[in-house]
């Protein structure tokens, strides 16, 4: 803690709550009620109640926020800048409270008054200003960075809209706004004094040598705090989220005046529709220039709010790397590089490559895909409307780059095609470049950037991604919490590798038996939530199957699903046989534009419909799909699964992080050899993991091999039966035809070679369900799974990137 301090003949120390009894907690919490919410404990209705425990909780985060603060600046310590399009942050009071240390006191409070803190805690709206993998990974880090005590700002856009609600009619999937700011969030605090201009479009002309770039458009961003605090109450970053708001000259009073009043208030509403919405793309949103604006209001308000805060204690820009690392989420916010060279040449006076060695040593990027689709390129001519002083610094960046390294190979270049590719960019302004997974990071030193890589042999290295335990253990998880706390002692939280410890224990039956409790007890917990929420039933004796993420065809939700068919096939032939009961859970939503996905999402409603309605096969086979997957969802599936399903074509998933939150759960994996999944099984041992299919290297080959598919399905009586059985309108019976789409597709291209791993994928179902009959077998499993994760936590990846990357040690 940092010695006392008097602002205004205040000391500061005397403005810090004490650590609470329970008593103090709950006259806090009145008086919260009363005083900033408005209502008494008669009247209060539940949201009343969670706006008031929110404040209490939030005040007790503010000590160590601000404190962290100080040191930060006291000290003058480098601080870590990462920039995000997204920030899948979900509910954030359990997390606090649990953070704090508050949340034994707190369940007691409520326990007094008669209420239920986890209901209360349940009526928090989740924040879903992300789509999926990389948006709940920006999220982890910065909970990982304040547990760490390693200064860091998050930052992001403040989305009036985060990703849509989804919903299910006639088993489609329909999507509706989502709004979680229309009730007031307690935990953010609007800094009107932190506002920065950002310019669009104009013309830059050439005086005295300097490049003048008159902006056409100028909005503000404004700045909004919310506190993170890490585990044990050390130490609190801040997620800095920004608002568009019209800057007063966007108001056109001349127009207006002439009575065109639509035209006059123009400018001001395509202020506004900057913080609008969240893009609902998991992977392309090429193209379009709402898209583009996002990114360079998000990069351009952040970079001037880091320079801004260098240039209080400093003088000498020279010295930024010592004291600045800006980590880049992908390539969305890659008009960083270009944005702090433009700054230091324009306003700074700095030459171009001076300007550019600065920035390089600063920024780092960090790859989520190689999915072509996925990797951002801009039109030329696009760049040119919306930033034309930054495409002239990209096309001098072009031209350095040839000058010092030669001719340059077909493809290889920021821009070609007419397209500035972002990648190259974030690349070439980068002093490293990091992959995701061990597997990953190979491809993409070989197959994304073979040029660069060779020309700069040290920058790409790999950070394998993590998960926060404090929030998929410990919030989601309380049971098992409990018992690892009961054999671990406390402590794993923050050093998770003594998960390990569990193996000594594995021979005690006892112990695996409250093991076996704590999934028992999950999977009590899904089923009532799933009773109450969704009306679905299902029972708790059963294996629990899960498939949790965004629909794509990569991640082969399509296999599954046909695989649930085979199964349902099966247990009907001979009902007898001594099924496992399964469950077969799955959750996630498509974009809105992708049709093929969005089949899939109806296919698998389809068959529940069909599977779930069979007297024959009901006990022993569910097909549920609970709509609107989000973060609080995966909270009380996860815990519950028995079997994680991890089975995109090989080389797609660049890491996953659902696969680690799930093993480290006690859920056993069938799964490819793809991504991350490659290193848990290394971790949990290979008798411990349900691998299945093909290489990455083998899905190459096998795709130039003319009908792939075909081929494999005509060896396959399982998957012509299930074919069959679709296009024979089993679960269209009003619509036979309806799957024409997708059948066509895995008769005649299947890209993602789903005929070619299904007998794989069959017959290692079919281990799962021998294996899952020996309980014993499958509990040590389980076990080990648990055990031997620990490595994936983000605080290991955290201290990675702080090591090899951003040059920072932590305060703590
Ligand atoms: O990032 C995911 C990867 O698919 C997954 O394998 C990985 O574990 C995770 C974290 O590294 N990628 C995404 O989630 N990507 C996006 O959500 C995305 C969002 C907007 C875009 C492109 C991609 O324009």
């Amino acid at each position: 803690m940092s010695e006392s301090l008097e602002v205004h003949g205040v000391d500061l120390d005397d403005l810090t709550l004490p650590e609470p009894t329970p008593e103090q907690f709950r006259r806090s919490l009145l008086h919260h009620l009363q005083y900033t919410v408005g209502t008494d404990p008669e009247h209060a209705s539940k949201f009343d109640w969670r706006m008031a425990l929110s404040y209490t909780i939030r005040d007790r985060a503010l000590e160590p926020w601000f404190d962290a603060t100080r040191r930060t600046w006291n000290e003058d310590r480098k601080r870590v800048y990462y920039l995000s399009m997204e920030f899948l942050i979900g509910r954030l009071l359990e997390d606090a409270t649990i953070n704090l240390g508050l949340r034994d006191v707190a369940v007691e409070v409520f326990d007094r008054l008669g209420l239920d803190f986890a209901d209360i805690a349940d009526d928090e709206p989740d924040a879903a200003l992300g789509n999926g993998g990389l948006g709940r990974l920006a999220a982890c880090y910065l909970e990982s960075m304040a547990t760490l005590g390693c200064p860091a700002y998050g930052y992001g856009i403040r989305y009036e809209h985060g990703l849509f609600k989804q919903r299910f009619e006639g088993g489609r999937q329909v999507e509706a706004p989502e709004d979680w700011l229309v009730t007031d969030n307690p935990w953010s605090f609007t800094r009107p004094e932190s506002a920065y201009p950002v310019g669009f479009r104009g013309e830059v002309v050439e005086q005295d040598g300097r490049q003048i770039w008159t902006p056409q458009l100028q909005v503000l961003a404004e700045a909004h705090d919310t506190p993170v605090v890490g585990y044990g109450r050390q130490w609190a970053n801040t997620l800095r989220l920004w608002a568009a708001k019209p800057s007063a000259d966007l108001f056109d009073l001349e127009r207006f005046n002439a009575g065109d009043f639509t035209a006059a208030a123009e400018p001001e509403a395509w202020a506004r529709t900057l913080s609008r919405v969240l893009y609902p793309n998991d992977t392309t949103s090429r193209g379009k220039e709402l898209r583009l604006s996002q990114e360079y209001f998000l990069t351009s308000a952040s970079v001037q709010d880091i320079v801004r805060r260098y240039l209080e204690t400093h003088d000498d820009l020279r010295r930024l790397p010592e004291y600045v690392a800006i980590q880049m989420n992908d390539t969305h916010p890659a008009i960083a590089g270009p944005e702090l060279i433009r700054l230091l040449v324009d306003d700074h006076g700095f030459g171009f490559d001076a300007a550019v060695d600065l920035s390089t040593q600063v920024l780092g990027y960090t790859n989520h895909t190689l999915l072509p689709e996925a990797l951002e390129h801009w039109s030329v001519g696009l760049m040119r409307k919306v930033l034309p002083r930054h495409l002239q610094i990209i096309e001098q960046l072009d031209r350095r780059d040839a000058e010092l390294h030669g001719p340059r190979p077909e493809g290889v270049g920021l821009i070609g095609d007419d397209q500035v590719r972002m990648g190259d960019l974030a690349f070439v302004t980068s002093h490293k470049i990091n992959g995701v997974s061990a597997l990953h990071t190979d491809l993409v030193r070989r197959d994304l950037f073979p040029a660069l890589d060779s020309l700069h042999p040290d920058r790409i290295v790999n950070v394998t991604n993590g998960v926060t335990p404090r929030r998929w253990i410990a919030l989601a998880n309380p049971p098992l919490a409990q018992l690892l706390t009961d054999t671990l002692g406390s402590g794993w939280e923050t050093d998770l590798e003594r998960l390990k410890g569990l193996e000594d224990h594995i021979d005690d039956p006892a112990f695996r038996e409250a093991f076996g409790a704590t999934k028992r007890q999950a999977k009590e917990r899904l089923s009532g939530w799933l009773a109450d929420h969704h009306g679905i039933e299902v029972p708790t004796d059963a294996l629990y199957d899960v498939q949790v993420k965004r629909l794509h065809e990569y991640k082969r939700q399509l296999m599954n699903i046909l695989w649930t068919i085979a199964h349902w096939q099966r247990i009907k032939r001979d009902p007898g046989a001594g099924w496992v009961p399964r469950v077969k859970i799955f959750g996630g939503k498509a974009a809105p534009s992708y049709v093929m996905a969005k089949d899939i999402i109806r296919l698998i409603n389809d068959v529940a419909a069909v599977v779930n309605a069979d007297p024959e096969t009901r006990d022993l086979l569910q097909v549920v799909y609970p709509a609107n997957y989000n973060v609080s969802m995966a909270e009380k599936l996860i815990p519950a699964a028995d079997l994680s399903e991890q089975i995109s074509t090989a080389g797609m998933e660049a890491s996953g992080t659902g696969n680690m939150k799930f093993a480290l759960n006690g859920a056993l994996t069938i799964g490819t050899l793809d991504g991350a999944n490659v290193e848990i099984r290394e971790h949990v041992g290979a008798d411990n993991f349900f691998l299945f299919g093909l290489t990455a290297d083998e899905v190459t080959a096998r795709r130039n091999e003319p009908d792939h598919a075909r081929t494999a399905i005509e060896k396959s009586q399982a998957m012509r039966d299930v074919l069959q059985a679709i296009a024979e309108g089993t679960f269209s019976p009003d619509e036979p035809n309806r799957y024409g789409a997708i059948l066509d597709m895995i008769w005649n291209s299947d890209w993602f070679l789903v005929a070619s791993d299904f007998d794989s994928y069959d017959e290692t179902q079919q281990a799962v369900d021998r294996t899952y009959l020996d309980h014993e077998r499958w509990q040590r499993m389980a076990l080990l799974n648990v055990a031997r994760t620990g490595y994936f936590s983000s605080d290991r990846s955290v201290r990675e990137y702080m090591s090899r990357i951003w040059n920072i040690t932590p305060a703590l």
